[in-house]
């Protein structure tokens, strides 16, 4: 039977298990990155499991999120992960070279490879052929050490693209209508393949914002097969000697096909506050817009932004709305800026800012109470911009430059006079490379700690008994943006878990942190797709730190699971009926001697409330069972390491 080519690079990255869905394998990881705000506990990780060098082909440290460095603790970081770079022999790349996943896509992307990211947008390179995966900071670490990555082998989808995208009709349109159709849970345990007609007739910076939003989906990685468009886009960045032709067999077989037909593709918007409330512009038009952003990882590339330099040409942003164009990386403002384009866009009265994510976090640009902003990002969750109740709408640059002239939100394809801008590829990706700090440049080779880093905070071994209060029941859907806010007021402890565990929940409760901190134990009741969002370990370790021991929910967003079972905190799976059951002050115990339960395989516990019994799930692996059992990953990686197989590869 054919292969996918999901299936090829996994399989030739294969260290343990086999290939059936569902099963657990252990893959080699060739690169891997982390980013500033995931970085600092992905070092201090290191630190602490005693590792001195990286062992992937490439690791790099990117500084994208917060680059203004509102506070001195923002610049310690920067300083403490130039200095773990440096001392353990990674890329560093400086605050302001741009977002992780554009100046990776730029430099080291490649067909074939395998990529581990502390960050949930890390499979963007999908679409040049890579296989690239978002996970928790001490799975990149341990990788990064030169272990395998353990994932369960997830179904392998094919998204079979027919047509060609109409005038108007974008990248961004693709993945908006495949958010409209399955939801932000329908890739869970899934990897979307691209294949089909459809699929020459995009270029890979079209594809990677593709890729980029599958997250959103929820997919494990999004990834298209390699071809003409791949090999142009990597000579044009100097690197046309990493090709690699790569394709499913023809009789390659997927568990469940899609079939998207570009050329019935219209411009559309996900409409406040999820990137599944997906809409035709059309049927929002006439809605007043006071902010428009252009840039992030999904639209912020070079050839993202020339089309709203090109739109803006000659005309003038509206009086009542600011265009702010961030884009995703150094090298796109500068080419766009050596090209003119800049200065054009400013004309305008377009803000041209930094290269960073700032706004997509709510650092920066913060929209105006009761107002409209329209973006071209890849989340709007509620709050995330910073500012509770907003009204943030996610749409493709185009639709975005057709609203700043406008004034409110417009089908582009009712402007009068502009033409649509269509992709253009630069000759060459000419930026320079000035900010990229190879590990022969390295500044320093000891780490540097500024008074605000503090310690990996650990549990101890898993006990016998869970009991206690549930201290919150929250409903579906819950984010990672929930749980711990990247809001620069909090941002800025990352590096300090108690510190920024008191913000832990808040965005739901603001009573939850000091409660939790007080009792003794306590557990998390949750609806569907517990943990949605972003890859921060946080999530689980400010819990933790607060003494939660369990969370019960109807299922889990897949990094955030993997988190939980990192940091000592059980992930069990209730049905629809008990979730209704249990009350937020409850009291709950588990009954099974919790233990030997996790560590004997068995997958069903007794919960009881009251006098009533429940049944909740523990689906894990072996391997899972004994990083629980140990009280986290980092405590089980010592222990292995002691036992003489820790952070090293796998023995076969
Ligand atoms: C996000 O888009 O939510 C983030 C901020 O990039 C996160 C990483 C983080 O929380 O540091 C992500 O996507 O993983
Ligand atoms: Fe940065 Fe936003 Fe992309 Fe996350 S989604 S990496 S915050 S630009």
């Amino acid at each position: 039977m054919g292969q996918t080519l999901t299936e090829k690079i996994l399989d030739d990255h294969l260290v343990e298990g086999e290939l059936e869905t569902g099963e657990e394998i252990g893959i080699e990881i060739d690169q891997v990155l982390t980013q500033d705000t995931t970085g600092t506990m992905v070092w201090l990780q290191f630190e602490a499991m005693g590792l001195d060098e990286v062992q992937t082909e490439i690791a790099a440290q990117y500084c994208d999120h917060q680059t203004y460095q509102f506070d001195f603790k923002n610049t310690d970081d920067h300083r403490f992960l130039r200095s773990a770079a440096g001392k353990y022999g990674a890329y560093f790349s400086r605050p302001g070279n741009g977002i992780c996943h554009n100046v990776h896509r730029e430099n080291f992307a490649a067909p074939g490879k395998t990529l581990l990211g502390s960050d949930s947008h890390t499979p963007t390179p999908g679409g040049l052929g890579e296989l690239a995966i978002g996970a928790g900071g001490i799975d990149v670490t341990v990788a990064m050490g030169g272990a395998p990555y353990y994932i369960e082998m997830p179904e392998v989808v094919n998204v079979r693209l027919e047509g060609e995208l109409p005038e108007w009709a974008t990248a961004k349109d693709v993945i908006l209508e495949l958010l409209r159709r399955l939801s932000v849970k329908g890739g869970v345990g899934k990897i979307l393949e691209y294949t089909g007609p459809g699929v020459e007739s995009l270029t890979a910076p079209e594809r990677m914002t593709i890729t980029n939003m599958g997250t959103e989906l929820g997919a494990t990685s999004s990834i298209f097969p390699t071809d003409e468009q791949t090999e142009d886009y990597l000579e044009r960045l100097d690197r046309g000697d990493e090709y690699v032709e790569l394709q499913p067999d023809d009789d390659a077989e997927y568990d469940d096909e899609i079939v998207v037909d570009l050329s019935d593709l219209e411009p559309l918007i996900a409409q406040p506050s999820m990137p599944d409330k997906v809409v035709p512009v059309s049927e929002v038009e006439g809605e007043s817009v006071e902010q428009v952003i252009v840039g992030s990882c999904t639209n912020g590339g070079y050839e993202d932004i020339l089309p709203v330099a090109k739109m803006l040409e000659g005309r003038e942003v509206n009086k009542k709305t600011e265009a702010i164009v961030a884009p995703g990386s150094k090298q796109a403002s500068e080419m766009l800026a050596r090209e003119g384009w800049v200065a054009e866009m400013m004309a305008a009265g377009v803000n041209f800012s930094e290269a960073t994510c700032g706004a997509c976090i709510g650092i920066g640009h913060v929209p105006a109470s009761d107002s409209v902003s329209l973006r071209t990002f890849n989340r709007n969750f509620e709050g995330r911009s910073g500012i509770e109740d907003d009204n943030v709408y996610l749409c493709s640059p185009e639709v975005a430059a057709a609203a700043a002239i406008e004034g409110e939100i417009t089908d582009p394809r009712n402007l009068d006079d502009v033409e649509a801008p269509g992709v253009e590829l630069p000759d060459e990706y000419d930026g320079s490379k000035t900010d990229l700090i190879t590990p022969e440049e390295a500044v320093d080779d000891e780490l540097v700690k500024g008074p605000n880093i503090g310690d990996v905070p650990l549990r101890d071994e898993l006990g016998s008994d869970i009991a206690g209060e549930v201290h919150l029941k929250m409903e579906d859907n819950i984010t990672t943006d929930h749980i711990i806010p990247a809001t620069q007021d909090i941002l800025m402890y990352r590096s300090n878990i108690e510190k920024l565990s008191e913000f832990t929940l808040s965005r739901v409760d603001d009573t939850f942190a000091e409660r939790a901190k007080n009792a003794d134990g306590g557990v998390l009741v949750a609806g569907e797709n517990y943990g949605q969002g972003s890859s921060r370990e946080h999530a689980a370790m400010c819990p933790m730190y607060l003494g939660i021991e369990a969370v019960l929910a109807q299922s889990f967003a897949r990094i955030h699971r993997a988190n939980l079972f990192n940091f000592g905190i059980v992930p069990l799976t209730i049905d629809e009926d008990t979730y209704e059951d249990i009350d937020q002050g409850d009291e709950v115990e588990i009954v099974d001697d919790v233990y030997e339960a996790v560590t004997s395989g068995q997958e069903e516990f007794t919960v009881r409330v009251g006098d009533e019994e429940y049944t909740a799930t523990l689906d894990a692996s072996e391997r899972e069972r004994d990083i629980l059992a140990a009280g986290g990953k980092l405590a089980w990686t010592k222990e292995q390491a002691e036992g003489g197989s820790g952070a090293a590869p796998a023995d076969d």
